[in-house]
């Protein structure tokens, strides 16, 4: 079959369960358990797909038991369930790295739902004794949460919607709080798989306020009963591009239209408390630990802070993938000082836990050439991304006196992508939950340094006071804005050589 043949779908057959025999290599066993499902699963993106449900499916080659996935769409449209079920929720993961390309056939995903579509088939399975296993990667605004006191936002539109109609809830906690009014005699476990500090614990917060606003006995139930275990995730996994749907198409001569590109390393590092049971995840890999704090606060600052600082600057200087930006020598030295002398003295970490190796390792990763991580997909909401990842170690290091001046140039690297366009002057989309009122605070400071501080600085979402008052914080933010006035390419080379 010709390779144009091969890449149209309407030459090929679409992956079914049927098929699964004959992909031999491409699927993780040749035997397979037929589980019935025991987790469901809120948001049914990229990552979820490429790290908990290959960890759960090999959990059960390994060890058994029903813990096939429900995995349920927030964003309103069908698109991504229909694709899905029309494959039997089987899909490719696709692993590249500078070793070449591994196509796998994942199966442990067994249906996918759409809300609000789908919202008596969603309830019906959360009331089902044998899903023992909520699971989340709904991204940091997924929570609802209000970033000042931690509880659930009640001025976020979904969560006055499922206030005023607890049966039929849209958000996060209102449905989790749905369900579990309906399983008080036996309550599955809650399981936040994003990238927030304290995960668990923050959608606990969520949930029993949430709770409290209905019902202060569910509130006090859900508090003392419920396991909201904390995590600690990490796969590079980019958005799904053409290329991937070739890739498998070629590989596997059928049609995958939701294929799953990612790096080859992962690593899950789970709090131990699930007293409806879990799958056998540390036989492949995971690590089960009681506290997972060092290894969250680890991951946080150094991979998803560099992350960040990665796309900002690059977005400015017109760096287009993340392998590109670490390719620039002054760049990749900015970033491996940033780690070595801002973020690693700010982590309490076990001995065994070497940071300096995890800090290569990481540079090792950023630099794979087969990825093409788009800076602009990690720049996305970066309301919701600076506070865990930044302004955490900024305020750790003010504490400790010590400098953060990398880390400032990061942030203020954030304020002036929020212009909307490169050095070079093409345009880019803010995408971020709070676009259009940070756009315009930005705008109105027409370039000035002080007048974007004046700005953005009170815009309390983002900046606590105790860090937006802070003049060692406001001198090292207009010091780095300064720097970025004269250009980005410039402003790194000056960062990495301080
Ligand atoms: C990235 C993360 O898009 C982003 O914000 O920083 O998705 C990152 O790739 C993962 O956390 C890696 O585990």
């Amino acid at each position: 079959m010709n390779s144009s043949a091969l890449l149209n779908p309407a030459h090929l057959n679409v992956l079914t369960r049927e098929a699964l025999p004959a992909l031999g290599a491409h699927v993780l066993s040749t035997t397979w358990c037929e589980p019935r499902v025991g987790i469901v699963h809120l948001g049914i993106g990229n990552f979820h797909r490429a790290h908990q449900a290959l960890y759960t499916e090999e959990a059960m080659l390994a060890a058994g038991g029903d813990w096939g996935i429900c995995g349920v769409t927030l964003q309103g449209d069908v698109s991504k369930r229909d694709a899905l079920m029309a494959q039997q929720g089987l899909y490719s993961v696709v692993e590249r790295g500078p070793d070449g390309e591994k196509v796998t056939v994942a199966r442990a995903l067994l249906e996918v739902l759409a809300m609000p579509h789908d919202h008596a088939a969603l309830f019906a399975r959360l009331a089902d004794p044998l899903v023992r296993i909520v699971s989340l990667t709904v991204t940091e605004k997924g929570y609802c949460r209000d970033p000042k006191s931690g509880e659930v936002a009640l001025d976020d539109p979904l969560v006055a919607h499922d206030l005023a109609n607890p049966s039929t809830p849209r958000s996060v906690p209102g449905i989790l709080v749905a369900a579990l009014r309906k399983r008080r005699h036996n309550p599955f476990t809650v399981l936040s798989c994003d990238n927030l500090a304290h995960n668990g614990a923050a959608l606990r917060q969520v949930v029993c306020s949430f709770a409290r606003q209905l019902d202060p006995s569910l509130a006090d139930w859900i508090e003392s009963a419920v396991a909201f275990p904390s995590t600690m995730v990490d796969r590079i996994v980019p958005a799904t591009t053409d290329s991937e749907r070739e890739s498998t198409a070629r590989v596997l001569a059928y049609h995958d239209a939701a294929p799953v590109p990612c790096e080859p390393f992962r690593q899950w590092v789970i709090e131990d408390r699930f007293p409806a049971g879990r799958p056998a995840w540390e036989a492949v890999g995971a690590q089960l630990v009681d506290d997972v704090t060092p290894f969250e606060l680890a991951k946080l600052r150094m991979l998803n802070g560099t992350h960040s600082t990665l796309a900002y600057l690059s977005m400015l200087a017109g760096f287009e993938t993340i392998d590109a930006a670490v390719g620039q020598p002054e760049l990749r030295h900015l970033i491996h000082a940033m780690m070595t002398d801002e973020i690693a003295p700010t982590l309490s970490v076990p001995a065994s836990f070497d940071l300096r190796a995890y800090r290569d390792a990481l540079l090792a990763r950023y630099a794979n050439p087969a990825l093409k991580h788009r800076c602009a997909q990690i720049a996305m909401d970066g309301s919701q991304k600076i506070p865990p990842r930044l302004l955490g170690t900024i305020a750790a290091r003010i504490d400790a006196g010590e400098p953060f001046a990398r880390l400032a140039l990061a942030v203020a690297a954030w304020m002036t992508f929020l212009r909307g366009h490169a050095d070079s002057g093409t345009h880019f989309e803010i995408k971020d939950p709070l676009a259009a009122r940070l756009q315009e605070l930005a705008a109105s400071a027409r370039g000035n340094p002080e007048a974007l501080l004046d700005a953005l600085l009170p815009v309390r979402e983002i900046f606590p006071a105790s860090l937006a008052d802070q003049p060692l914080f406001r001198s090292a933010l207009r010091e780095a804005l300064q720097a970025l006035g004269n250009g980005a390419r410039s402003a790194i080379v000056a960062y990495a050589a301080c």
